[in-house]
C-alpha cells in the first residue's frame, strides 16, 4: 500500500479525500449505521417529509492505534442538539449524527448540567418515584415533544467517536440522503478536527513515558466539503459552520469557504459568543442574528432564530429547483 507521503495531492501536505478512505478502515458499525439510515430515509422519501442531517459534537483524534490517549476539542454538542428540536418543531425529520455521549435533543435539558444531576429532578413518594413538582410542567412538555418525535419516526440518533469514524459516516450518510435531492438539508455543526495522525504513522501500543518530551506531528485532514458539495450531496442545501476566536478572521474565512466549496450557507460564530450571536452568510447576503439582553433573561436560544432563517433559505432552494435561492 502506498504511504501518505506518496499520495499527497497538492504538495501542501493534504491528501485527497478518496485517499483517506482507501488508507483507513471503515468503522465496525458502518453497516448497521447504513441500514438504520436507509430505512429512515425510505420512510421519509415516501412521505415527502423534508429531512435535515445534523452533525454535532467534536471528533477525537487517537494518538495510538490501540487507543489510550487522544486529542479532543471543546464542543459538547449543544448547538446540534438544540437545533434538532427547532427543526423538528418546523416539521423536519432529523438525522442526528452526534459524538457519542455528547448532548442529545430533549435529553439535553436534564444532562450535562454542572449544578444539577438527573436524580435531583426526582423525589420518592412512598414506594414510587416522581418528578419533583417544581420541574413537572417543563419536563412534561419536553417529554411529550420527545415522545412525539420518536412515535412518529421523525428522529434518528446515530453516533461517531473518532475523526475517521465521522468521515466514513458523513460520506455514507450524505450519499444515502442524496436520493431526497433538494428536500435534504445538511447542517454540519460538528467541530471536526483539522489535523490527525494517519494510522500508518501512529504508535500501535500505548506511548510509553520516561523518554522525555513527546513530540507529535499531525497531518492536515482532507477537505471533505469538496466531494460532499460536488458529488455526495450535490442537490441538497448545505449549511456549514465556521468557528473562529479572532473576530477579524470570522467573515473573511466564512466567505472563503463559500467560494472554495461552492455550497450555499455558512453560519459563522465566535467561540466566546456562539450562544448569543451568529452570522448567516450566503453568496449574496450576510445577516447577523443576535439575542438581546431581554432574550437572554427569558432563556431564548439563538437556534430559535437560526432555524427559521435556514428553513426560509431551504424554501427558496426547493422552489427554485436547487439552484438559484442563494445566488442573489
Ligand atoms: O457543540 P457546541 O454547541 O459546544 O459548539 C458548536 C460549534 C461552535 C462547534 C458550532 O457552532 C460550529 O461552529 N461548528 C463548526 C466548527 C468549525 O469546524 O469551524
Amino acid at each position: 500500500m502506498p504511504t501518505t507521503e506518496q499520495l499527497l495531492d497538492n504538495g501542501q501536505g493534504v491528501i485527497d479525500p478518496d485517499v483517506f478512505f482507501k488508507m483507513n478502515s471503515p468503522p465496525a458499525n458502518l453497516k448497521d449505521f447504513e441500514t438504520k439510515l436507509e430505512q429512515f430515509v425510505d420512510y421519509h422519501q415516501e412521505k415527502k417529509t423534508r429531512l435535515v442531517f445534523i452533525t454535532s459534537g467534536g471528533t477525537i483524534v487517537p494518538l495510538e492505534n490501540q487507543t489510550v490517549r487522544f486529542i479532543d476539542n471543546f464542543s459538547n454538542g449543544h448547538r446540534g442538539a438544540c437545533s434538532a428540536e427547532y427543526f423538528l418543531e418546523a416539521g423536519y425529520a432529523v438525522v442526528f449524527m452526534h459524538r457519542q455521549f455528547s448532548l442529545q435533543p430533549y435529553h439535553r435539558h436534564y444532562t450535562h448540567n454542572p449544578s444539577i444531576g438527573f436524580l435531583d429532578y426526582l423525589v420518592q413518594k412512598d414506594d414510587n418515584i416522581q418528578v419533583d413538582q417544581q420541574y413537572n410542567d417543563k419536563m412534561k412538555t419536553v417529554l411529550s415533544n420527545y415522545q412525539n418525535a420518536i412515535k412518529n419516526n421523525r428522529l434518528l440518533l446515530l453516533d461517531f467517536v473518532t475523526l475517521s469514524d465521522y468521515l466514513f459516516k458523513l460520506k455514507s450518510g450524505t450519499r444515502i440522503l442524496a436520493r431526497l435531492q433538494e428536500n435534504a438539508m445538511y447542517y454540519l455543526a460538528a467541530a471536526v478536527s483539522d489535523f490527525f495522525i494517519p494510522s500508518e504513522k501512529m504508535h500501535e501500543h500505548k506511548i510509553q513515558s520516561g523518554g522525555g518530551a513527546l513530540t507529535l506531528t499531525l497531518d492536515q485532514v482532507p477537505k471533505f466539503l469538496t466531494p460532499l458539495v460536488s458529488v455526495w450531496a450535490s442537490k441538497g442545501l448545505i449549511v456549514s459552520f465556521k468557528l473562529e476566536t479572532d473576530v477579524n478572521l470570522l467573515v473573511p474565512k466564512a466567505r472563503q469557504a463559500l467560494t472554495r466549496y461552492g455550497h450555499q450557507v455558512v453560519v459563522a460564530n465566535m467561540l466566546s459568543t456562539r450562544k448569543q450571536t451568529v452570522t448567516v452568510i450566503t453568496k449574496s447576503s450576510q445577516q447577523v442574528l443576535s439575542l438581546t439582553p431581554e432574550d437572554i433573561a427569558h432563556h431564548v436560544e439563538i437556534e430559535s432564530r437560526i432555524i427559521p432563517q435556514l428553513v426560509h433559505i431551504h424554501d427558496g432552494w426547493i422552489s427554485s429547483g436547487a439552484t438559484k435561492a442563494c445566488q442573489q
